[in-house]
């Protein structure tokens, strides 16, 4: 099988199992998130805006297990560490108080995107276990409410529950009433664009996103006026899909995520995620623009550059980046579909 086959098609289950299935992808954000304004209800500082991508399926299987003591937790086959399994035991206990029941799960999980190592793993990991959960459990969500259940497990969560581009509302106030005006829904795109995600380095970060994000907003002085800015840059953006304009959506996007790493760089102590390879890959996407071709670059809380073009140029694109390094891996993403869930024979 091709690398581009294992990282596009959802890894099926080894063994046999009676829970539902779902399947979703990661996101990549053309205005970020970056902040939360209520750490326990995941509420974000400002609105954010993404693609959901059509490479790097999450799918995740929950059973339940009415007669076991515990929730189980597997990642790849694998029992995954306690912290993580604490995070998923507390989301599937959001699930239960909605449902009014108490079973244990099993809960399974395969990842086709390197886990932890910027690519939106938490995204599309809580996405498909919203699906998932709440089909497990009897809970019947519309989308929007899907959002904002997925948004409690993992912020970036809530918008991989839709396909092609997605508004995530920050909202207003806090509490119930915030937590009722935060979520997620698809826009207007009026563009055929791919995003070339090249992966500079798929090891875990040495930084969660999540202590990044509050160690910078705590401390950088530049979280305010990126914030401030930010507004500003969602509205732009959403106007420059909606019309069609790869230019001026590129354009800002790619000032919006390097406006963040810069909030990184100034917080204190610093937080750098780029590597120097980020940075080459930087510099090669303007001299591509100074020969024509319209390719802007996003960078999340990792290293890895994804690079916003039409997908008639994408093949020229990973050319170019190819020229720096050939052994780095590069994958072509374009607008993926929103979460699915299949199967389950247990409400
Ligand atoms: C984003 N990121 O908009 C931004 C840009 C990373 C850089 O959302 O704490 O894992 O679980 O809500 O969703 C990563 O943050 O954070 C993220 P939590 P999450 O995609």
């Amino acid at each position: 099988m091709s690398t581009s086959e294992t990282t596009s098609r959802p890894i099926q289950f080894a063994r046999a199992g009676s829970g539902p299935v779902a399947i979703a992808y990661p996101n990549m954000a053309l205005v970020k998130y970056w902040g939360k304004r209520d750490e326990s209800l995941i509420l974000p500082v400002t609105s954010s805006l993404s693609m959901t991508l059509d490479i790097f399926p999450t799918t995740t299987r929950v059973t339940l297990r009415p007669k076991a003591a515990v929730d189980t937790v597997t990642l790849n086959g694998r029992r995954v560490p306690p912290q993580t399994r604490v995070r998923v035991e507390r989301f599937l206990d959001l699930v239960r108080d909605m449902a009014g029941r108490s079973e244990p799960a099993r809960v399974e999980t395969n990842n086709t995107v390197p886990t932890g190592a910027g690519l939106a793993s938490s995204a599309s990991g809580f996405a498909a276990l919203a699906a998932a959960a709440t089909a497990a459990y009897g809970v019947e969500l519309d989308a929007r409410a899907l959002s904002r259940l997925a948004r409690r497990g993992s912020g970036s969560a809530c918008r991989s529950i839709f396909g092609g581009f997605v508004t995530w509302h920050a909202g207003t106030g806090f509490g119930a009433a915030g937590d009722e005006s935060c979520y997620a829904e698809p826009i207007e795109c009026a563009l055929d664009v791919a995003l070339v995600v090249a992966i500079v380095d798929a090891e875990p970060k040495a930084l969660p996103s999540r202590t990044a994000m509050r160690h910078s907003v705590a401390t950088s002085p530049f979280y305010l006026p990126w914030a401030t800015a930010s507004r500003t840059d969602l509205e732009q953006v959403h106007a420059a899909l909606a019309a069609g304009d790869l230019e001026r959506a590129g354009q800002i996007a790619e000032h919006n995520a390097l406006g963040m790493h810069a909030v990184l760089l100034a917080a204190r102590p610093a937080i750098r995620y780029l590597a120097p390879r980020s940075l080459r890959i930087l510099d090669r996407i303007e001299r591509l623009r100074a020969d024509g071709i319209s390719a802007y670059a996003t960078i999340d809380a990792g290293p890895n550059v994804a690079v916003l073009c039409a997908r008639h140029d994408a093949a020229r694109v990973v050319v170019a980046l190819r020229e720096l390094d050939d052994t780095m891996a590069i994958r072509i993403a374009h607008p993926g579909p929103g979460v699915t869930v299949t199967g389950g024979d247990q409400r």
